[in-house]
């Protein structure tokens, strides 16, 4: 059987981290909650619900449903404002070649976002096409770490789990590739995302030869 790739969105393909981080940040000080970019790593990956169960959590709160709900609602049209200005040349370094190269060569490709706002994205920075398939936060219901989004991802490519090579950028993201018993490909900071099959600090790494080793690699 053929390989196939799944793609997470957020960190990987694109750097909407720097936007969340921003957003999300603007959202505890508001609430006079510390926030650092230590714990915006903890979100990474992380739905937008769930982000904010955990900010409040760290800043020992409890807000009733209708402001909890507004403050997600403020905080997706202050991240919107910014990836409404989003072109392609926001592509981070290095993935356009590993899509054409993966395009060219026949392989199936997903993407695998948490994000309610991965098609939008996409489409901003130009890069529906290359994606068969795409599953996002709006299809699942379980989060990552749960393998949920990549499992309807290998299956909406018509794919097995063992033949299905991860890139991501957050623990949670990487837990949830080798929970499927995917080959899990971290993308970003080697010394957080340990628990990887493989790590490189960005695409521009990852040239013919390491995806014939990803191919091959068995898990
Ligand atoms: C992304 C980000 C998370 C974000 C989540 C939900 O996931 O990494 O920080 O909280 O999506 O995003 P939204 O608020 O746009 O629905 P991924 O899986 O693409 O890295
Ligand atoms: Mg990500």
């Amino acid at each position: 059987m053929t390989k196939a790739f799944i793609f997470d969105l957020d960190g990987v393909i694109v750097d909407t981290a720097k936007f969340h981080y921003l957003t999300w940040k603007n959202l505890a000080d508001s609430l006079g909650i510390p926030f650092s970019e230590e714990k915006n790593e903890q979100l990474k990956g992380v739905s937008r619900a769930k982000s904010l169960e955990k900010i409040l959590e760290w800043g020992h709160k409890i807000l009733p449903k209708a402001e909890f709900e507004s403050l997600m609602f403020k905080k997706n049209e202050e991240y919107l404002s910014f990836v409404n200005q989003m072109t392609e040349k926001d592509i981070l370094p290095g993935v356009m070649k590993t899509l054409d190269y993966l395009r060219s060569n026949g392989y199936a490709i997903a993407l695998g976002s948490a994000s309610k706002n991965a098609r939008l994205i996409l489409s901003k920075v130009g890069l529906e096409a290359y994606f068969e398939e795409i599953i996002d936060g709006n299809e699942v219901t379980k989060a990552k770490p749960d393998p949920e989004v990549f499992l309807k991802g290998i299956d909406a490519l018509g794919g097995t789990p063992k033949y299905a090579i991860v890139f991501e950028d957050s623990l949670a993201g990487i837990e949830a590739a080798n929970t499927a018993c995917m080959t899990s490909v971290g993308i970003g900071d080697k010394s957080i995302l340990k628990e990887a099959d493989f790590n490189f600090q960005d695409f521009i790494e990852i040239d013919k030869s390491v995806i014939e080793t990803l191919i091959k690699f068995k898990k």
